[in-house]
């Protein structure tokens, strides 16, 4: 069953006010406050929502984390039966640094539609393209690359990939500037970086890389609104991880996943930028009200914009 629209004005309010509570310690070094301050905004207005939500991927499992935790029931249970994933604070050094970037994330799907993703890291790729074959996890870098520029009908040297700057994509940088690929380095925050393919304005042809697991299912839900291709491959490299993967029901550890199979159904997905960044402008504080930007999808009703709100405190 679609997710009524009733619910995308709650969750863009729930989702600005945890963005709030955390700008609150934007620039104050305090990545665990600041987390926290999103987190205890988020869980109790979710709880206020009359949905029979269950957090399908949060802040970790019971054993590490007290909120938000995979497996937790929130809502009023007086409502649909819903999964709920999070990233109450996406980008905590960009907070604590008063940095560029940092945003508050939820997603909602139906019941059973949101891939239940382990804290483990994600290989991606993402651009938009509608046709399949295009580009793969699978395919050598340079054929990833001809075929884009092929079907964006760009020449490579147009062409700008973004990706997590980290040592472990060495390989990648390298061969990218040798195609003469532009090269858009994030220091964290992967959701928007994902985000920044659905349109020309943010001149970013393709993510890909590895970021943070439930990141990619988080931001696989708004790319599904457009009509974006995604996939994704957990990195289960532990005895830990896999057998955390076991219990959360993942039997291939070395599977594929196409959108399709991250996101089974209807969602609404909203960003609210907590400092300004590429995607959304971050909170602005008012007398007695504060003023939220968002990024907001639902896939059923063809939902894709950016909200501006006020709200009072
Ligand atoms: C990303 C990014 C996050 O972690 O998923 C990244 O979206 C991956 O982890 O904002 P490493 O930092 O270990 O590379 C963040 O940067 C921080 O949670």
């Amino acid at each position: 069953m679609p997710i009524e629209k009733i619910l995308i004005d709650s969750l863009i309010e729930i989702s600005s006010r945890a963005a709030h509570a955390a700008f609150n310690f934007s620039g104050k070094k305090d990545k665990i406050a600041a987390d926290k301050a999103a987190v205890d905004s988020m869980r109790s207005n979710l709880n206020r929502l009359n949905i029979n939500g269950k957090v399908v991927i949060g802040e970790g499992e019971l054993d590490e984390a007290p909120m938000l935790f995979i497996g937790e029931n929130l809502g009023t249970k007086n409502g649909p039966e819903i999964d709920i994933a999070v990233d109450p604070l996406e980008g905590t050094n960009f907070v604590a640094n008063n940095l560029p970037g940092a945003l508050a994330v939820i997603a909602i799907g139906e019941k059973d539609s949101l891939f239940s993703a382990p804290e483990t890291y994600m290989n991606k790729i993402a651009a938009d393209i509608k046709d399949k074959n295009v580009i793969d996890l699978d395919y050598p870098l340079k054929k990833n690359i001809e075929n884009l520029s092929y079907y964006k009908k760009k020449r490579v040297d147009e062409l700008t990939v973004c990706l997590l700057d980290r040592p472990r994509h060495n390989h990648i940088k390298k061969e990218l500037e040798n195609l003469g690929v532009n090269l858009k380095l994030i220091s964290d925050g992967d959701v928007a970086g994902v985000l920044l393919v659905v349109e020309e304005k943010y001149n970013v042809d393709m993510f890909m890389g590895i970021g943070g697991g439930p990141e990619g299912v988080l931001a696989a839900s708004a790319l599904d609104s457009f009509g974006c291709f995604f996939q994704g491959k957990f990195i289960f490299d532990t005895p830990e991880a896999k057998n955390r993967a076991k219990l959360m029901g993942i039997k291939e550890f070395d599977k594929k996943y196409n959108l399709n199979e991250i996101i089974k159904g209807d969602t609404i997905f909203c960003a609210t930028g907590i400092t300004s960044g590429d995607l959304v402008s971050g909170i602005q504080n008012k007398d007695n009200s504060f003023l939220s930007e968002t990024f907001v999808t639902h896939k059923s009703s063809s939902l894709r914009t950016i909200i501006k709100k006020t709200f009072m405190l």
